[in-house]
């Protein structure tokens, strides 16, 4: 019998995601967004990506951002409002570039937006910038934060108190602060991390000053605890703290937030102080698309929400577009785990 050879032509169809909620903001490329709600409206202060002429590196220099935009919203789901340059880095005298996630809070009547930049010498601090409306322009202090370093700052306002946390490692430098000192054995940005054995690199907190644009007080580590009270390890990606710290109250418990980096989760610890320790629970939002995972949570009227980004209208790691869906706490305080990805 004559053989037939037929020839099998394979159609591979490229994968596309379905995503479980649409971009928020699509005409400029915002990331890392810090929601609030300030007398009745929400606002959200995002970090602000660009196209940059700078190579993508392991420090993050891709992520070359130079001015931060303030949106607002009605209601939850009305329209984001872009009311355009709240800060630029030329009005930072301290700032050279690199304007990564800030935040801000309310207090008397004036707006503080706190943003991390690297200085002259290429080194992260903390600044912060001083406006009569939530939406800026804002004003830059002309000095860092004193004692400041490293990135991604969040305030969280406990009735008078008003708490700074802040810290992200390799790029963001924090395992180069350890002794207190700027380490600089190398530079790499995997250079002074701890032993996997030795506990991981704490995110920072201190309370503010009354005027809001300084440390109050000497920062503390916090500590990151496992269920059986012992300290998550340097080792451990997929549980120690790397970027993004967020705190929330809920119930009276106080929640403690942030990315697991190269994990590329939103993991989250529960604690009763706002100082922590913060016992580790588990994933609130589950990677999305892009090599940074980002949040804030808010609550607006009786629900929470998290704010997050991903890269679904650029396909690049460092032009993302924000998100936002809702989030909800069980009876027993824990949180259920967000997928931003359906498939
Ligand atoms: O947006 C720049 C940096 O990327 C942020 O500061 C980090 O949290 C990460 O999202």
């Amino acid at each position: 019998g004559k053989q037939e050879s037929a020839e099998e032509t394979v159609i591979v169809e490229e994968e596309k995601s379905t995503f479980l909620s649409p971009p928020l903001i699509s005409h400029i490329y915002t990331a890392d967004p810090s929601a609030h709600v300030f007398d009745g409206k929400i606002y959200i202060y995002p970090s602000h990506d660009v196209e940059s002429v700078v190579e993508e590196d392991d420090s993050g220099a891709h992520f070359n951002m130079r001015d931060y935009h303030v949106f607002s919203m009605e209601t939850i789901d009305s329209e984001p409002v872009d009311h355009g340059v709240a800060l630029d880095v030329d009005d930072v005298p301290w700032a050279k570039r690199q304007m990564w996630a800030p935040d801000a809070a309310q207090k008397d009547g004036k707006y503080y937006l706190y943003f991390p930049a690297k200085d002259y010498d290429d080194i992260f601090h903390l600044g912060v910038a001083v406006s009569d409306s939530p939406t800026g322009p804002f004003t830059a202090q002309p000095e860092p934060m004193k004692g400041s370093y490293s990135i991604d700052p969040a305030v969280f306002q406990d009735g008078n108190d008003y708490f700074i946390y802040w810290g992200g490692i390799w790029g963001g430098q924090l395992q180069k602060w350890r002794t207190g000192e700027y380490l600089s054995t190398g530079d790499s940005p995997y250079d002074d991390e701890p032993a996997d054995d030795e506990p991981a690199i704490s995110p920072m907190v201190a309370k503010l000053s009354g005027d809001m644009l300084e440390f109050g007080e000497e920062p503390r580590q916090i500590k990151i605890l496992d269920q059986d009270g012992s300290p998550i390890l340097a080792g451990d990606h997929e549980r120690r703290f790397f970027e993004a710290a967020w705190v929330h109250k809920h119930n009276d418990k106080y929640y403690f937030s942030y990315s697991t980096g190269d994990t590329h989760n939103i993991a989250y610890g529960i604690g009763d102080s706002p100082y922590g320790p913060f016992t580790y629970q588990g994933v609130i939002l589950k990677p999305v698309q892009g090599w940074t995972n980002h949040h804030s949570i808010v609550q607006v009227d009786e629900k929470w929400y998290i704010f997050y980004h991903d890269t679904e209208i650029s396909g690049e790691t460092h032009l993302r577009n924000l998100k936002m869906t809702e989030l909800t706490h069980n009876a027993d305080g824990s949180i259920n785990t967000i997928e931003p990805i359906l498939k």
